[in-house]
């Protein structure tokens, strides 16, 4: 893991493919502005109705991966490819939250906390991903829901967190449309049994993500490095958002239904080469943040993307499907991406390093609060103001092989700056209307394994126990008092 950049949200050097990009070869070098990243909101209030929160994905935590006929998801089958997971482990057991999800719910109300995100496992309910539903997998979801609400905790169910089933990936995954109309039958499933009692839905996770890490990175499941793919996953997983929000909102007219974005501000590194490395982040930024936002809030895709969506795969009608009334955007957010030109890339974009002096997290990413308000004012201003949840920050204990960090005064300072960020937007006319950490447990991160820990709960996999981190106690007094305490 190169800590300069070069990390999974570093965005390695990305193949967008065609070479709409152009400019002279020359040395290139970090950002050099240090933009102020500190925010000042005027009140440190947040309002009684502000939603608190935790987030979890199933393949992070759930374990229990032959268990009451789940089929395998993508992740099961790359994770055990050698040398994908940095520290040779994978999610068979992971915090065994599929048997433990009481104790888990249990952590949530001792916080105090409003709400939980958590995923549900597609092949879980469906283990082909299609045809017979499993009514084993969503009991699972059933009994898990109604130990949330016994506790007076709300669920907030993501149906895609990156773990489709592997059966579909046989038959060509995202590329195909036919994955879209299966997912829209997924909800429908999930809806069915689980709507009277489940009211907010989370329709994908980080779309993006999982389109280029996944896609044409080879980092993520499915692994794949194929840039001709990238163009069909964005449509398909766009489309599917769109099929899946109907489907549900066919099932019941009560519900609360979004979808979660992992918005970041793409910025030029500066220097000489700025006008061009411009270039480069403006690519960046239609295939990262509005490759997703345009469908969704305008029924459109950017101009830059419109080569990779040609022959065939934008249909009549799916811009209409995909253009839904969401009733909250998720938000994740933990960094800004900086931006290159490299001619040597087939798309001209590569990452480059954080500006001088700038404080970086165990990524090697900048650590600026100013980049999520900068987001949300991109959303407040160039996409309608919807209402606006912040699914997921959080931040990871320096990468280690060893126990967490309990005593993580970092943690605890980054969530603080964060939330400052939070009451700025809303003095500005954002109306961010929640906040879920992530995460509850140190869990599976993905290809660095349980080397990442960004639980506000230490897991001890040995012996299975959970220990509160001072984070933990922080966010459980906030959740209580609502008022943003000053620096510690
Ligand atoms: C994501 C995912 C989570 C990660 C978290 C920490 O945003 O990538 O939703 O699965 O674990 O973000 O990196």
């Amino acid at each position: 893991m190169d800590h300069q950049g070069v990390s999974r949200r570093g965005l390695a050097a990305m193949a967008l493919g065609g070479g709409a990009l152009g400019g002279a070869a020359l040395g290139l070098s970090g950002c050099e502005a240090k933009p102020g990243t500190e925010l000042h909101p005027k009140s440190r209030q947040f309002p009684k109705d502000f939603v608190w929160g935790v987030a979890s994905a199933a393949f992070q935590t759930e374990g229990a991966q032959n268990v009451d006929g789940r089929g395998p998801s993508v992740w099961d089958v790359f994770e055990k490819k050698p040398g994908i997971v940095v520290d040779g482990s994978d999610a068979t057991v992971a915090t065994d939250s599929y048997r433990r999800y009481a104790d888990d719910v249990d952590l949530i109300a001792g916080a105090g906390l409003d709400a939980y995100r958590f995923s549900i496992s597609w092949s879980r309910v469906l283990p082909t991903g299609e045809g017979a539903i499993n009514p084993v997998g969503l009991d699972h979801y059933s009994k898990m829901v109604d130990a949330m609400l016994a506790k007076g905790i709300a669920p907030y169910a993501t149906l895609f967190h990156w773990d489709l089933p592997q059966a579909l990936q046989d038959k060509g995954g995202w590329k195909n449309r036919d994955t879209a109309l299966r997912f829209a039958d997924y909800a429908h499933a999930v809806v069915d049994r689980l709507g009277d009692r489940l009211k907010h839905y989370i329709a994908l996770n980080e779309a993006a993500v999982h389109a280029v890490f996944g896609h044409v990175l080879g980092e993520h499941a499915p692994g794949l490095k194929d840039i001709g793919l990238l163009g069909p996953t964005v449509h398909h997983m766009n489309l599917a958002q769109g099929l899946a929000m109907q489907a549900l909102r066919a099932g019941r007219g009560d519900l609360s239904v979004g979808t979660t974005m992992a918005l970041q501000p793409c910025r030029p590194a500066g220097g000489g080469l700025a006008f061009w490395n411009r270039l480069a982040s403006d690519g960046l930024d239609a295939l990262w943040n509005r490759a997703w936002l345009d469908p969704l809030f305008k029924g459109t895709y950017p101009k830059a993307l419109e080569d990779m969506l040609k022959d065939g795969v934008v249909r009549d009608g799916d811009m209409a499907a995909i253009r839904q009334k969401v009733d909250f955007l998720g938000v994740n957010y933990y960094a800004p991406a900086y931006v290159r030109l490299d001619l040597s890339s087939p798309s001209k974009i590569a990452p480059a390093t954080p500006p001088k002096g700038a404080e970086l997290d165990a990524f090697g990413r900048h650590i600026d609060p100013s980049g999520l308000f900068q987001m949300l004012e991109i959303v407040r201003r160039e996409y309608g103001n919807p209402p606006v949840l912040i699914t997921e920050n959080g931040c990871s204990d320096p990468f280690s092989k060893g126990p967490a960090v309990i005593e993580d005064g970092f943690r605890i300072d980054y969530m603080r700056r964060h939330l400052e960020a939070v009451l700025a937007a809303r003095e500005a006319g954002s109306p961010v209307g929640g906040y879920f950490c992530w995460t509850l447990l140190d869990n599976f991160e993905w290809n660095l394994g349980y080397t990442s820990k960004f639980g506000l709960v230490a897991h001890d996999r040995v012996t299975g126990v959970r220990a509160p981190k001072a984070s933990y106690e922080w966010f459980k007094a906030l959740a209580a008092s609502r008022a943003l305490p000053a620096k510690l």
